[in-house]
C-alpha cells in the first residue's frame, strides 16, 4: 500500500467513528426518551441508587437505635393513660417534607420499643418539626421565656438552644412547617393581625413578617401543608362553605383559591395519601374515610379508601408510617396504634403496630425523629419524651 493512501483511510477511519458515535448518541437519546416514558418507575430507581449510598450508614444508626432500645426498654414503661389530652394538631410539624427520598429500606410493619430521647418538658406546648433541615425531626419546647430547640441526634434529643429573642405567643395556634421549600420547618404564629412567619435559619428563628397582610380566619380549622407540590407548605382554610388554598410563593401566601365545596362530617385532613408529592384533602366522614386527591391547582374525585366508616378512639393521624412516601391512616385507639398503610388508591388492612395500649401523659405527636423516612410516635409523659420509633 502506497504511503500517501494512509491519510486518506485515516480521515475514512475517522469518518466511520464519527458515524458510530453519532449513532451512538441517538441511541442514547432513544434511551432517554424512553426512560422519561417510564417516569415514576425510572425516579424511583436513580433515588434508590442514591439511597444505597448512605445504607450502611443508616443500618449502623438502626443498630445503635436498637441497642438503646433494648437498654432503656426496661426504664420506659409504656403509659397506659387513655386520656391523653391527645388533641394535637395532626398538622404542626408533623407532615413529611414533600423532598424526603423515598427510602429504600423494607416497610416498616411495627412499632419498636419506647425509648427515652429528654428529660425535659414543655411550659407552654411541646411541638417536633426538622427546623434543622437535617431530615430528622426536632424537638421544639414552647417556654414562657422563648422557643427552644432540642436538635434530634437521630436516637436522644442534644442540647437545648433558645431559638427567639424573648417570649412569643400564638394567639390562634403555632405551627411549624417548611413554607419557604427550603427543608428547614420555619415557626408560623396564627396571631390576631395575621399569619407571621419567623423562617429558620437552621440555628434560630429570623425576625417575623405578616405573610397575609391582614387577619384571616378558618372557621373549621387551619392547616399549613404543601398541596402544590412545590415543597413549599400552603396555608389551607377549612372554611364553612368549603376548602380554600392560599399558596406559598416562599415569602407570603397569595390570593385564596377555593379548591373544594366540601366539607368534613367528623375532621379535614391534608396529606400525601397518593405519594405524588402534593397533599390531599382527606375527609374522615361518618361512612369512612374520603380522599380527594390534589391535582396540584384543586381537588379531585372524592373516593371512600376505607370502604366504611372508621374511628380513633385518641385520635387520628394520616402520616407516613412505613415508608413508602404514602400517606397511611392511623388510629389511636384505647387498644393500641392501628396503622391501615395506603397502596396509593385506598388504605389497605388495619394491624395493631404496638401490640397493646399506649398512652401520653401530656401529648402524643407523629413525627420523623430518627430520619429514616418513616414517622414515629411520640409521647410526652410527666418525665420526659419518649420516641417510639416505626421499624421493620
Ligand atoms: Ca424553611
Ligand atoms: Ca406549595
Ligand atoms: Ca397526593
Ligand atoms: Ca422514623
Amino acid at each position: 500500500m502506497h504511503k500517501k493512501f494512509v491519510p486518506v483511510l485515516m480521515l475514512i477511519l475517522v469518518l466511520l467513528t464519527m458515524l458510530a458515535c453519532s449513532s451512538s448518541n441517538n441511541n442514547n437519546e432513544s434511551l432517554q426518551q424512553t426512560q422519561i416514558a417510564i417516569g415514576v418507575a425510572q425516579t424511583s430507581i436513580a433515588e434508590g441508587e442514591t439511597q444505597s449510598k448512605t445504607q450502611d450508614a443508616m443500618n449502623l444508626e438502626s443498630t445503635q437505635v436498637a441497642m438503646q432500645m433494648t437498654q432503656t426498654a426496661m426504664a420506659a414503661p409504656q403509659n397506659n393513660d387513655q386520656d391523653s389530652g391527645a388533641a394535637d394538631n395532626t398538622d404542626s410539624g408533623a407532615t413529611q417534607p414533600t423532598n424526603t427520598p423515598i427510602p429504600q429500606k423494607a416497610a416498616a410493619t411495627r412499632f419498636g420499643p419506647a425509648v427515652k430521647w429528654s428529660g425535659g418538658g414543655c411550659n407552654i406546648a411541646c411541638y417536633f418539626a426538622d427546623v434543622t433541615g437535617d431530615g430528622k425531626a426536632d424537638f421544639i419546647a414552647h417556654d414562657n421565656d422563648g422557643i427552644y430547640v432540642l436538635p434530634s441526634e437521630g436516637n436522644t434529643f442534644g442540647t437545648h438552644t433558645k431559638w427567639t429573642g424573648g417570649p412569643v405567643s400564638c394567639n390562634n395556634g403555632c405551627y411549624f412547617e417548611d413554607v419557604t421549600g427550603d427543608g428547614k420547618a420555619d415557626f408560623i404564629a396564627h396571631d390576631n393581625d395575621g399569619i407571621n412567619v419567623s423562617v429558620s435559619t437552621g440555628t434560630g428563628f429570623a425576625q417575623y413578617t405578616n405573610w397575609t397582610g391582614g387577619p384571616v380566619s378558618c372557621h373549621k380549622s387551619c392547616h399549613f401543608t404543601d398541596v402544590t407540590g412545590d415543597s413549599k407548605a400552603d396555608f389551607v382554610a377549612v372554611d364553612n362553605d368549603g376548602i380554600y388554598v392560599l399558596p406559598s410563593n416562599g415569602s407570603k401566601f397569595t390570593a385564596p383559591e377555593k379548591w373544594s365545596g366540601g366539607g368534613c362530617n367528623i375532621a379535614c385532613y391534608f396529606a400525601d395519601a397518593t405519594g405524588d408529592g402534593k397533599s390531599d384533602f382527606i375527609a374522615h366522614d361518618n361512612d369512612g374515610v374520603y380522599v380527594l386527591p390534589s391535582t396540584g391547582t384543586t381537588f379531585g374525585q372524592h373516593t371512600n379508601w376505607t370502604g366504611g366508616p372508621g374511628s380513633c378512639n385518641v385520635a387520628c393521624y394520616f402520616e407516613d408510617m412505613t415508608g413508602d412516601g404514602k400517606a397511611d391512616s392511623v388510629a389511636h385507639d384505647n387498644d393500641g396504634i392501628y396503622v391501615m398503610p395506603s397502596t396509593g388508591t385506598n388504605f389497605g388492612p388495619y394491624s395493631n403496630w404496638t401490640g397493646g395500649a399506649i398512652g401520653c401523659n401530656k401529648s402524643c405527636h407523629m413525627a420523623d425523629a430518627t430520619g429514616d423516612g418513616r414517622m414515629d410516635f411520640i409521647a410526652v409523659d410527666n418525665d420526659g419524651i419518649y420516641v417510639v420509633p416505626a421499624i421493620e
